[in-house]
């Protein structure tokens, strides 16, 4: 059932941030978009962490009823099922802006305002690693293939996506754009649902922008990649790239840009 609380006022931009044991990095993200100037709903997903994360979370929005909410599931349930939930919660209580964020501290809060003006002129900010003044700090090798071959050349090649960064979970979206690609159909549990809903906005013709973000490796809390999310975003991929020509792309009446 719709929450029916008041909501955050003019702005609407609400935050979706998925977490699973985050209790160590958790604090310090909430403070840094507490600490941004700029009024924001929170919404925090978390999949019944043992670490406590999701009593973290309910300490911190009892203290802002309008403008936090905590959903809790009962275990972890995946990465995208997560933002899809918290996509749903925000937009029932009127956001206009959704972006999402990880709770690693691997996403600098202090992007956010330069998202929300871009957004004036965009239907979808990315936080992207790959254009001039992004970067990875601290990653490994193999880490910086996956993301630069794998999630960037092959993931471009076989989608037709335009972006460098097609993989960043620090984005924006419009409302209109959000509802309109749907991405509560996807199948996709791990970071292949962001190259699915890109896809999907690239097809609708929305107008998508990158803005460079420095992503820090976490230091605290485990990495939840696993084989199995690499082998389902690669098989994804080729199930978007038969899409892209059994399907007529669909049409985004906000966009101004072409399909995949
Ligand atoms: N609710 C929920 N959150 C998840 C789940 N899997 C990952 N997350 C969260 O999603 C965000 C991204 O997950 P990460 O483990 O950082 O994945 P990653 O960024 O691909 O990998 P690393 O940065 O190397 O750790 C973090 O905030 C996680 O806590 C899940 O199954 N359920
Ligand atoms: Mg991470």
């Amino acid at each position: 059932m719709p929450d029916q609380s008041p909501t955050t006022g003019p702005s609407q931009a609400w935050i979706v941030v998925a977490t699973y044991n985050e209790a160590d990095n958790l604090p310090t993200l909430l403070t840094g978009l507490e600490t941004l100037g700029v009024q924001l709903g929170v919404c925090i997903v978390d999949d019944g962490s043992p670490d406590g994360t999701g009593k973290i979370a309910d300490a911190w929005a009892a203290r802002r009823p309008e403008t936090a909410t905590v959903i809790h599931r009962s275990g972890k349930l995946g990465y995208a099922s997560a933002h899809c939930e918290g996509m749903r919660a925000v937009l029932d209580r009127g956001a206009d802006v959704v972006i999402t964020m990880d709770a690693d501290l691997s996403h600098d809060p202090d992007v956010i305002p330069v998202m929300l003006e871009g957004l004036q002129d965009a239907d979808v900010m990315v936080g992207s690693r790959y254009v001039p003044g992004g970067r990875t700090e601290n990653w490994s090798m193999f880490r910086v293939f996956l993301s630069r071959v794998g999630g960037g050349v092959v993931t471009r090649l076989l989608t037709g996506l335009r972006q460098a960064d097609c993989t960043s979970g620090f984005r924006a979206y419009r409302r209109e754009i959000l509802e309109q690609a749907d991405p509560w159909s996807t199948r996709a549990d791990g970071y292949g649902f962001l190259v699915e809903l890109l896809f999907r906005c690239q097809r609708l013709g929305a107008r998508i922008t990158e803005t460079p973000i420095v992503f820090a490796d976490r230091r605290a809390g485990a990495s939840k990649l696993s084989k199995r999310i690499i082998v389902e975003s690669a098989l994804l991929c080729f199930r978007l790239f038969a899409q892209r020509f059994s399907r007529p792309p669909d049409t985004y009446a906000g966009g101004a840009g072409g399909g995949a």
